[in-house]
């Protein structure tokens, strides 16, 4: 954790007071051990600990938030709702306790207690409510809002079970449920007099009200009832503690009555049932192409109580309806939400009685999005016969903003009826699909890509008649990661060489890294520099030992890749390239290659075949290189199992080197390069996301570039490639091909692995082997660039130092200035 945070906090007597200091932590926390867990010390477990150590700061954060509660209803400020299906925050005391800047009294207080403050922030479960990049800029977002005190919300679901956990067997992923509510969950504070009722399926009439105006009347076929359970989200070393609201669905009691008063009982249970059924699970994929009812209904539950809990506030606030856009901006991360479009103008024409003009006035003002992918498999659609029976009036609407919005295209661009098919909300092309990011875009006043590559490609690809016809609504915000859990929290000893070097001020701005500059060079700085990176990766060591038994030697290069499984992020590129390695070592053992470790890490999604082939290949490598005496000392492979927010915090801070290698174009951003970077890893990447920004800050001669850009792999695609001519034309890539099609790597099994081989040689639709030959001379450049420590270390302090602009901070102050019109109150 961030060295000497006793310096940061009240001290004394005002410590006291606000109950911060050890002593009264102690105190506290036996109290809670009693009275929450009904247990004394002697008895105790490591578990109970953790839960009367968690009550414990709840209790320090409540005032804090139920004062800044009050300042958002009584402020005439807007308030920034951050929208989103999934919100990967991660185990939450470690962060609580850094940003509250009691970390040495809780340490001391635990002590004293008998316990290891360490021990018991371990035993702390996952908050797994995402799958991977999405899901954790959500989470690095709500750090940052509070910590620049802007008055904000994040809005989600609640899921029972979150990501599943992933085990290895026999080299295959194995999905287990994730009950990580089980034991109870000491940050979360449910409130049942917040709730909300969401309407699914049925019919809609329209008929005319008593003042004479046409009204439709939606008769649901059933209802659920959210419920919020909020979670303090503290900002670093301020006063501002903003809420995260989740949902969690209930049966709505009526409805059961009803039925078992016509003595259908088992038919009231099913419906409670399935109202439950709602909020039970996070769907597992990362990119999305699967169609579920579920997922919709999902989708359509949170959206629909955000909104009403924002009209609620609105309310409370006394602020008349015409005052909404005013008082609040929806962010809408990805398509997800994107149903708010509709929803948001129900609630105004169909519920408050408002006119179209006026409600999609509202609409507009309130709503902004942003695009996460170009992958045209990932962007969302939905049939219209299941979205019709689920959301029968949301659809009518959909239907006239489509009219109205057509209208306006035919107006600007008379008898182009091709452009009027592309840009319709409904695609007619096969069966007819609603099409998400047309409609986010067209009910948004402003939409933004997530890096400046990813933003120019919306506007030249995915979204460019949209652009043409409104360019000023398009934006680029480059995503950003918090450096208080990314770099504070995980690495404390380069915290603290950070804070001795240029003062404590980096953690709330990370620019002020560039003060480490004028120690790069310094011989005695980067021997403390490769020390602490050492001492990282001796703990990683010991993570990999206890997770897989393999050990691995710290003065090894490791060359880490963690991330979701997916074949545009190339993990099987990175195999590739292990394999010619091992052929390379095993004919010439004497070859000087610097000695690595390659660490991989990420889920597949469960329906992915190809993906969990790749994470059978990887252990298939593993299995073989690990157990070869002839590699010893010189070659290692892991799959670290289960790569999670909580695993992350040991890897980021070991890694030597940061695999960044997905086809250029289709990677939106990234932002794990980005957490690499911070902790001195130097990149090997495309210029792909934000790479390219990386690429530009950290300065071309620190990073290891490769491969086609963009453009390239565009026309190569249209002009018609063939892997099979790269592969003909490498001699060392054929070898490792057969090496795998051969089964050396699966037991001699050699049917295991021919999708793989047989897909790469006959479609590489990611250009794997296209791009081989140059990551290889580029891995060349690498290893001999770690034969010399001192240029290595230069370049690993240079990384850090010039990591400032990926501050989550800097990309919130953008969305304020730039989207939400939106200041901090202090
Ligand atoms: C997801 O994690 C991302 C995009 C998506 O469309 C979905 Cl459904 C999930 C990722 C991008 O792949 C990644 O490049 C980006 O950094 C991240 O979102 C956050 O913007």
């Amino acid at each position: 954790m961030a060295a000497n945070p006793t310096t940061r906090v009240p001290g004394g007597a005002e410590a006291a007071r606000h109950g911060l200091d050890a002593e009264s932590l102690q105190r506290d926390v036996l109290d809670n051990l009693v009275s929450l867990q009904a247990r004394y010390p002697a008895i105790a477990t490591p578990h109970d600990w953790y839960m009367a150590l968690s009550y414990s700061v709840r209790d320090r954060l409540l005032l804090r938030w139920v004062d800044t509660v009050q300042r958002y209803a009584a402020a005439d400020v807007r308030v920034a709702c951050y929208l989103s299906a999934e919100f990967l925050i991660g185990p939450q005391l470690g962060n609580n306790l850094l940003n509250l800047g009691i970390e040495a009294q809780a340490r001391a207080a635990m002590l004293a207690l008998g316990q290891d403050l360490d021990t018991v922030i371990a035993l702390e479960e996952e908050p797994g409510l995402g799958n991977g990049g999405l899901g954790r800029l959500a989470a690095c977002y709500l750090d940052s809002l509070a910590t620049l005190q802007m008055p904000a919300l994040g809005y989600g679901i609640r899921y029972e079970f979150g990501i599943f956990r992933q085990a290895i067997r026999d080299g295959w992923q194995v999905e287990e449920t994730d009950k990580w509510l089980q034991k109870g969950n000491p940050w979360e504070i449910v409130r049942p007099d917040v709730a909300y009722y969401v309407n699914f399926g049925g019919h809609t009439q329209s008929a005319t009200d008593a003042e004479g105006r046409f009204r439709v009347r939606w008769t649901a076929a059933n209802q659920v009832k959210g419920v919020a359970c909020d979670t303090p989200v503290p900002g670093y070393r301020v006063e501002t503690c903003n809420t995260l609201r989740l949902w969690k669905s209930e049966a709505v009691e009526s409805f059961d009555l009803a039925d078992f008063n016509v003595g259908d009982y088992y038919g009231a249970v099913q419906e409670k049932v399935i109202s439950e059924t709602l909020s039970k699970v996070l769907y597992p994929n990362d990119e999305p192409e699967m169609g579920k009812r579920l997922r919709l209904a999902q989708q359509y539950f949170f959206v629909s109580c955000s909104l009403q809990d924002m009209l609620r506030l609105l309310e409370l606030k006394g602020e008349p309806i015409e005052r909404f856009a005013d008082m609040f901006v929806a962010q809408l991360n990805d398509t997800h939400p994107s149903i708010a479009v509709a929803e948001l103008m129900r609630l105004l024409l169909d519920e408050r009685g408002l006119q179209w003009e006026q409600a999609w006035d509202i609409t507009r003002r309130t709503l902004a999005y942003t695009n996460h992918t170009l992958l045209p498999e990932a962007l969302e659609t939905w049939g219209l016969p299941l979205f019709r029976s689920l959301l029968p009036r949301p659809l009518e609407i959909i239907y006239e903003i489509n009219r109205r919005f057509l209208d306006e295209v035919r107006q600007r661009h008379p008898g182009d009826e091709s452009r009027v098919a592309r840009m319709s909300l409904i695609d007619e092309s096969g069966d007819r699909r609603i099409r998400m990011a047309h409609l986010a875009t067209v009910g948004s006043h402003a939409v933004n890509g997530v890096a400046a590559l990813h933003s120019s490609l919306l506007r030249e690809t995915v979204l460019r008649d949209f652009a043409e016809l409104w360019p000023e609504r398009f934006h680029n915000v480059t995503n950003g990661v918090t450096p208080r859990r990314f770099l504070a929290l995980c690495n404390p000893g380069l915290a603290r060489l950070l804070d001795e070097t240029v003062g404590e001020g980096w953690i709330a701005d990370l620019t002020r890294l560039r003060g480490l500059e004028a120690h790069a060079d310094d011989a005695a700085f980067q021997r403390r520099w490769r020390a602490i990176k050492h001492a990282n990766k001796e703990v990683l060591a010991q993570h990999i030992q206890s997770a897989t038994g393999v050990v691995v030697d710290p003065r090894a290069l490791f060359d880490i890749q963690v991330k979701r499984i997916h074949e545009y992020k190339r993990q099987h590129l990175n195999a590739l390239y292990m394999v010619a390695l091992y052929q390379r070592l095993r004919r010439e053992p004497q070859l000087a290659l610097a000695p690595r470790c390659f660490v991989f890490g990420g889920k597949a999604a469960p329906g992915y075949a190809m993906a969990k082939l790749i994470i059978r290949l990887i252990n298939g490598i593993a299995e073989v290189v690990n157990n070869d005496p002839a590699m010893e000392g010189r070659l290692k492979v892991i799959f670290f199992p289960n790569f999670n927010v909580k695993s992350a915090h040991h890897i980021y801070p070991a890694a030597d080197l940061s695999e960044q290698i997905s086809t250029a174009g289709k990677e939106a951003s990234g932002t794990g390069n980005m957490k690499f970077m911070m902790n001195g890893a130097l990149t090997i990447g495309t210029l792909d996301g934000a790479n390219v920004e990386i690429r530009e800050e950290a300065g071309a001669e620190n990073f290891f570039l490769f491969g086609l850009r963009a453009q390239d792999v565009e026309r190569l695609q249209r002009e018609g490639y063939r892997p099979a001519d790269h592969v003909a034309a490498h001699d060392e890539l054929r070898e490792a091909l057969d090496l795998i099609a051969s089964g050396h790597f699966s037991r001699g099994e050699s049917e295991v692995f021919r999708p793989l081989v047989e897909n790469l040689m006959q479609w590489d639709h990611f250009l794997a082997l296209a791009d081989y030959a140059d990551y290889a001379a580029c891995q060349a450049r690498v290893d001999a660039a770690w034969q010399d420590p001192a240029g290595w270390t230069r370049m690993s302090i240079l990384n850090t130092a010039r990591s400032g602009k990926f501050s989550s901070d800097r990309a919130i102050r953008e969305y304020g200035d730039r989207i939400w019109s939106l200041a901090p109150i202090g």
